[in-house]
């Protein structure tokens, strides 16, 4: 050990299972909050997550599923408005504390820290969602642990599109053969291969039945000593904990 210099995280489903019991009911609270009578239920959700972006996915809604809608003239702006309300009812739920990491997610962390990796984060969510979901459960120290947060808006074309990777990649300095991804979902892994990134499932509440070929494997979570993670595709950890030298021997 080691080639491996980075591992580079997804956040919604990698880092916090957010999207059912966090993204979801944040989306709801902002349509009451806005008078809209829409309601997006567990199984809908699991159906527009198809689209990646919370604007992104507001938009598809009306396209798809609210033909009676008629939507204000200036579409931009209340698509806007409606995402920053969603955006602070997400943030309070992560401020009263009501989403944890995922098993094995601060122990990886730390031993990336300790050996000295660089850390970062390639995810399609807003920037305020993922400082507040690292304060939350890691304080506000951890902000500086990533070497690059790469969120939201900064590329304009979101996942399954590499470019958020290619612009983590890019700030890091480094190559595609030095990285780890960390990915929950079908979407996050095609963007993380298209950059050519060695790729490690933790399957998350709704992407199960992703179809994930090319992941070099999927894994029920990353798995503590004492909760070792369940092997479901491909070659695992021989102890079902995703440690430093597992991830080093995925790397082409
Ligand atoms: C997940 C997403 C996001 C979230 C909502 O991104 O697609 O859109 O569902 O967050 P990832 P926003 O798995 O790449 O972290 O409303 O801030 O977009
Ligand atoms: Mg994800």
């Amino acid at each position: 050990m080691s080639d491996l210099k980075a591992l580079i995280f997804d956040v919604d489903g990698t880092l916090a299972d957010t999207e059912r019991d966090g993204h979801r009911p944040a989306f709801n609270a902002a349509f009451r909050e806005m008078g809209l009578d829409w309601d997006w239920t567990v199984p809908l959700y699991g159906r527009l997550l198809q689209v990646a972006g919370g604007k992104e996915r507001i938009r598809h809604y009306l396209d798809a599923f609210a033909p009676e809608f008629t939507p204000p003239a200036d579409l931009d702006r209340f698509v806007g408005d409606l995402h920053a309300c969603k955006t602070r009812h997400f943030v309070a739920m992560l401020e009263r504390g009501g989403i944890p990491l995922r098993p094995g997610v601060l122990r990886l962390i730390e031993e990336a820290r300790s050996a000295g990796l660089l850390l970062a984060i390639a995810t399609t969510t807003s920037l305020t969602n993922v400082e507040s979901l690292l304060r939350a459960n890691l304080g506000e120290a951890s902000l500086d642990w990533f070497r690059v947060i790469g969120a939201g808006d900064v590329v304009p074309a979101k996942k399954p599109a590499p470019d958020i990777y290619h612009h983590v990649l890019g700030r890091l300095g480094l190559s595609a053969r030095d990285c780890v991804a960390i990915e929950d979902s079908a979407q996050g892994l095609r963007a993380s291969r298209g950059a050519g990134i060695a790729t490690v499932i933790t399957v998350s509440g709704y992407t199960v039945e992703d179809d994930f070929s090319g992941a070099a494997a999927v894994l029920e979570h990353l798995g503590e000593p004492e909760t070792p993670g369940r092997v479901i595709q491909g070659q695992g950890p021989g102890n079902g904990v995703v440690d430093l030298r597992y991830l080093d021997a995925l790397l082409p």
